[in-house]
């Protein structure tokens, strides 16, 4: 029997043409066909409880809730501010493509901080309210610190260096060819960003100096700011979770409890505080020295 492949080869070119146009016409058909389908049941399931938020995210991480920092951050927030919240895990990226996202009573909010944001006005939260204006500013420092300085090391040690990829590759349950995918939009983002052009060394050495930098700032105190939790403790543990309980396999894995063990002791105590369900929320089960 012949192949498509001989078909297609002895065909002339206006057959050809044909040929290609009829295939393109059906790929056209089947993806509008398959995304109306999934339109269809997106929308079925949108009927959702009024003042809840929804909180789009992927799904659980192994040994934290999540394993986009992102997520944990915004339910860490969730849960501080006692906003009631249900969680829809699935692929469904937001409005600027991106995870993780909200929506509450119909109006969708896209990025982390512009969630808290919104929710803190809409609902009249302000978890930084005791802190000073010279706090708030520092506060503000260590947010764009570990959300768009340490975060890329994450994500660096993560996909691209040559480590063990055994648990990113588990934990989103990926194929090689996935998982290259992944990978270059990581590679993309991390190059035009800039700390990606970096070599793994120079890397280890800024990621080394935030960790430091963190660690002297939080000193003995229990939460960032103080001896109560604010606002900014859910972006520093939703970064820090993935250092603490994601590293595996990355060549720093034990690093926060070898070198930095009140940042570790930080993370036990964010757990702690705001996720008394924490092994529920996990899908390996067991404590954080059974990660080793
Ligand atoms: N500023 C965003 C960052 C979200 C973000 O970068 N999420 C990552 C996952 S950790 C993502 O969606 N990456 C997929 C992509 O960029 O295509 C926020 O705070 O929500």
């Amino acid at each position: 029997m012949e192949s498509i492949m001989d078909t297609f080869t002895h065909m002339d070119t206006s057959q050809k043409v044909l040929y290609v146009m009829g295939g393109a016409v059906v790929a056209i058909v089947t993806v509008v066909g398959l995304r109306k389908l999934c339109f269809k049941e997106t929308k079925a399931k949108r009927d959702y409880p009024r003042d809840t938020v929804i909180h789009h995210q992927i799904g659980r991480g192994p040994y934290a809730p999540s394993m986009t920092p992102f997520a944990l951050k915004l339910e860490t927030y969730l849960r501080m501010a006692k906003i009631p919240y249900q969680n829809v895990h699935g692929m469904e990226a937001s409005s600027k493509g991106k995870f993780t996202w909200i929506e509450y009573n119909g109006q969708s909010v896209a990025d982390s901080s512009l969630c808290i944001k919104f929710l803190n006005k809409k609902l009249g939260v302000d978890l930084n309210r005791n802190l000073s204006a010279t706090d708030r500013g520092v506060a503000q420092a260590m947010h764009a610190m570990v959300e768009d300085h340490l975060y890329w090391f994450v994500g660096l040690f993560r996909w691209q260096f040559d480590n063990d990829k055994s648990l990113v590759m588990n934990a989103f349950k990926l194929s090689k060819f996935t998982f290259l995918m992944f990978q270059r939009v990581l590679k993309k983002q991390a190059w035009n960003q800039g700390l990606g052009r970096h070599t793994e060394e120079e890397v280890a050495e800024m990621f080394k100096k935030d960790l430091q930098s963190l660690s002297d700032f939080i000193g003995t105190k229990r939460f960032l700011m103080g001896d109560e939790p604010c606002e900014t403790d859910c972006v520093v543990f939703g970064q820090l979770s993935q250092v603490y309980w994601h590293f595996i396999g990355t060549g720093h894995h034990n690093i926060l409890k070898d070198k930095y063990p009140n940042l570790a002791a930080y993370c036990e105590r964010m757990k702690e505080t705001f996720w008394p369900d924490w092994d529920q929320c996990i899908t390996h089960g067991g404590t954080r020295e059974a990660t080793k």
